[in-house]
């Protein structure tokens, strides 16, 4: 079923990040540039730490690819770490023979809230360093490159995704009634990735307090997906479901705790009436809707919703609305004024461990955010319409939006 498929591979201070994308189409333009602009916006938001300094993300394209156009092979992208240069000893694959023994560099104060402890007993070592490299965030730099290479995709097909910051701790920024691109330029140029600038200055405030105390802070982002097409997903399979694939793709982005779809937990506080989107019919095109090779189509046939309670997935499938995502973030485990922790090695209590960390990365979550909810779409995207070649793609994508609309679906209509 799944024919697209990606692995990573790297640790936080080794020499690289590592990714293979396979099953992408042929065909399709891509640069290094459309990547390193993702790459650059996880790199920013304000309350992030030492590490943001010493990297600028720039991806190398090692296969996949060429004279700007994928080729249908495995795509293998790499990010390098600047920081490798401090760790080259540490992070060493060889054996280090002017260490004294294993415990010499050894990390053994495991942080509550982080993978250290579990992942030491898990994996038998006595060094959180073993667990913490990979379990740390700098993972998800690959995984918004490759995100970035399926949201190419997804915009060649009119469909594009973008997020925001709703809360940082109890700041919460007001429900504002304002154009999705107007939300999206808003965030944008935010240092929080926040639309109301008010709570922009109040969430600031909140992440110098905590950074003063030293403490961490996590919020609350929505992701809105515009322009998708009803019918990614499907009902027939538990695996299958769109809404179910994208909270899993969600849940493994470090940190995050909760996902919501549409009214989300809200719509279990409410009657039926109160939750469900009435459907309504039209015949004519000139609505919005799905922007492709310089036509409005209807991204679900005439049929449309006035309301979007929904958060546009019924049954598992795209229902023709924008797909509206809510994914809450706890604050980073590592705390500059570290919490009670045990030490592996004597047994004995004392003060977690302190690796360098941020205040709050909630704006760098949302960018990772995009990017694995880029992976699901391009992979059920390609379920549904995929081919070798991007042409072979675009016959079908087509087909697919003629069959929608009973006054274009007739037989001589069809490619
Ligand atoms: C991160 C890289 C890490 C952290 C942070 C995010 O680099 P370093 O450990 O060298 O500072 O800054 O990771 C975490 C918060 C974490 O818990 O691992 C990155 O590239 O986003």
């Amino acid at each position: 079923m799944t024919v697209l498929r990606f692995l990573t591979a790297g640790e936080s201070h080794g020499p690289t990040l590592t990714g293979i994308i396979e099953g992408m189409p042929a065909q399709l333009e891509l640069t290094a540039d459309d990547i390193n602009k993702d790459l650059a916006r996880r790199q920013q938001g304000y309350g992030r730490g030492g590490r943001m300094a010493i990297e600028t993300d720039q991806v190398q394209i090692l296969g996949g690819v060429r004279h700007g156009k994928t080729l249908g092979s495995p795509i293998c992208l790499a990010i390098g770490n600047r920081d490798w240069e401090n760790w080259q000893s540490e992070m060493a694959a060889e054996p280090q023979v002017q260490l004294k023994g294993p415990g010499e560099l050894a990390v053994t104060r495991p942080r509550p809230g982080h993978g250290d402890l579990a992942g030491m007993l898990k994996y038998r070592t006595k060094d959180a360093r073993n667990i913490l490299e990979r379990a740390s965030a700098r993972e998800t730099a690959m995984r918004v490159a490759i995100g970035a290479v399926c949201r190419r995709l997804l915009a060649h097909f009119g469909i594009s995704i973008f997020s925001h910051v709703v809360q940082i701790q109890n700041v919460a920024v007001p429900k504002l009634e304002l154009p999705l691109h107007e939300v999206q330029s808003r965030a944008e140029t935010s240092p929080l990735r926040s639309i109301h600038e008010e709570s922009t200055a109040k969430m600031i405030a909140a992440i110098d307090d905590a950074r003063a105390n030293g403490d961490s802070l996590g919020g609350i982002f929505e992701i809105i997906v515009d322009q998708v097409p009803v019918g990614l997903g499907s009902h027939v399979h538990w695996e299958r479901r769109l809404d179910g694939r994208l909270a899993q793709a969600l849940m493994s982005v470090p940190a995050v705790k909760a996902v919501e779809i549409g009214l989300g937990r809200e719509s279990g506080t409410k009657v039926g009436s109160e939750v469900h989107d009435e459907i309504f019919y039209t015949s004519s095109s000139g609505r919005d809707g799905l922007l492709w090779q310089g036509k409005y189509w209807p991204t679900a046939g005439g049929f449309y919703r006035k309301t979007n309670r929904a958060g546009g997935i019924e049954g598992g499938i795209t229902n023709g609305s924008p797909i509206v995502l809510t994914v809450t973030m706890k604050p980073i485990p590592t705390l500059y004024k570290p919490l009670a922790s045990v030490d592996v090695e004597t047994l004995k209590p004392i003060e977690a461990g302190i690796e360098r960390s941020d205040i709050c990365a909630v704006p760098a979550a949302s960018i990772v955010g995009e990017a694995v909810v880029a992976w699901v779409l391009a992979a059920s995207f390609l379920e549904k319409f995929g081919g070798d070649s991007l042409g072979e793609i675009e016959s079908r994508f087509k087909d697919h939006l003629h069959s929608l609309c009973p006054e274009t679906s007739r037989e001589d209509d069809r490619l």
